[in-house]
């Protein structure tokens, strides 16, 4: 691997060596990254990436399409399969561009988007103050009920929809732990007359893995996500649609010519092998353990009296007030605990009283652990790490103590190449 970087370009071989170290040796808890298989490696550094091929399958703007149709097709079908819908589109380049072109396709300029506000989860792409769409469109927000349940409150979220008459009634979250009542938002959604999108950017692996419900069960019409995360896949997006072809049919206008030039082929053929995975017993056996190991990272928490929000967890991934429970603010928390070797992100909580750049929580989850193949046992202990570590976080001998601790735990645990 690398001969050719090594022979050609020392300054970025030198930074593939660190990294591939700093993933070996360290703990990812960061709940949107994950390990790919060498085979999706291999098509995502293929020679799709020479090929340009704007269109879809059978109606592309260049020549020499052959096999560019070939993987897109295998793509799309896998995806069907993978989320039980009738259309997929595999171009979308990451989350955030799915999620523009979406609201592209269903809205015009001025209409309302009614999602979860961002302090309490939501997504920057789903209408943070400093993006453009925020300027296109209008967006309005429901909340948590109670952030010690991570209950919705569905009844306030029904009388802004009634009031507001929102376009589009977005579930989906970067940064909430409990499960979503999705047969309520199309509830609503009929009421109103809003087309219903999930953005299940974080858990569609879990949903591919038939551990979390599927959205498009309850009758959702659009999916949104990344392939990148608890899906395991190279990085990039999808826009899912369950069963509506004009729909699907202005999703695929609003991608491309509307937002995107060539789609990444590379990725694509990549995307096709990742769903291949995700399609075979092993991954469900993966999402299982996924969720296994978040309740046993909570129940640590639980024990040592740490809050969370929503009280726990339903997914992948926990929110924690270190701040409230620990007096360690949440950037103290991701510098310690990077020095340790463990790998997660600081996080604002609902009605955070501190700052973006140093606020109260931190931000884990398990899909990455998982598919080093730790289970229970493991996720238990980095979560005593993680608070002895917090606790501690001004005592050298101890932290070096912990991380030669979490350096072995992760050689006894490699990272494997392939998963099927
Ligand atoms: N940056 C991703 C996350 O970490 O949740 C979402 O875009």
């Amino acid at each position: 691997m690398y001969d050719y970087i090594k022979n050609q370009d020392t300054d970025i071989f030198s930074a593939l060596e660190g990294e591939e170290k700093r993933e070996a040796e360290g703990i990812e808890l960061i709940p949107s990254e994950n390990y790919v298989s060498r085979a999706v490696r291999e098509a995502n550094g293929s020679v799709f990436t020479n090929k340009y091929s704007e269109g879809y399958p059978g109606k592309r703007y260049y020549g020499g399409q052959d096999y560019t149709d070939e993987v897109e097709r295998i793509a799309i079908e896998r995806a069907k399969e993978l989320f039980n819908c009738k259309f997929a589109n595999v171009q979308p380049l990451s989350g955030a561009p799915a999620n523009v072109a979406m609201y592209f396709a269903l809205m015009e300029p001025g209409d309302t988007v009614l999602g979860m506000d961002l302090s309490h989860g939501g997504h920057l792409t789903h209408g943070h103050p400093t993006t453009w769409i925020n300027k296109i469109f209008n967006f309005v927000r429901y909340k948590m009920k109670d952030t010690e349940t991570g209950e919705i409150d569905y009844e306030a979220l029904r009388e802004v929809a009634l009031r507001e008459k929102p376009k589009i009634i977005l579930a989906g979250f970067s940064a909430y732990s409990r499960e979503l009542d999705y047969a309520k938002f199309v509830e609503i959604a009929k009421e109103v007359g809003a087309y219903t999108v999930a953005d299940m950017a974080h858990v569609a692996g879990l949903i591919a893995g038939g551990v979390l419900r599927n959205p498009f069960e309850d009758g959702f019409d659009v999916i949104t996500t990344t392939t990148h995360k608890t899906l395991r896949g190279p990085r990039g997006g999808m826009i899912l649609t369950r069963e509506n072809e004009e729909i699907a049919k202005k999703i695929d206008k609003a991608v491309f010519p509307g937002l995107q030039g060539g789609p990444h082929m590379n990725v694509i053929a990549a995307k096709a092998v990742a769903f291949g995975e995700a399609l075979t017993p092993a991954f469900k056996e993966y999402a299982t353990q996924v969720l296994k190991n978040a309740k046993a990272m909570e129940a640590v928490f639980k024990k040592e009296n740490i809050r969370m929000l929503g009280g726990g967890t339903d997914n992948h991934l926990i929110l924690a007030d270190v701040f409230g429970s620990l007096g360690v603010t949440g950037q103290e928390a991701e510098t310690v605990l990077d020095a340790v070797g463990i790998t997660l992100n600081k996080n604002m909580i609902a009605d955070e009283s501190r700052t973006a750049m140093d606020p109260s929580g931190i931000r884990f989850g398990t899909p990455a652990m998982t598919t080093r193949g730790m289970k229970e046992e493991e996720a238990t202990r980095i979560a005593e790490i993680m608070i002895a570590a917090m606790r501690e976080k001004d005592n050298e001998e101890r932290l070096s103590v912990l991380k030669e601790e979490v350096k072995k735990l992760c050689l006894t645990f490699p990272v494997p190449e392939s998963f099927v």
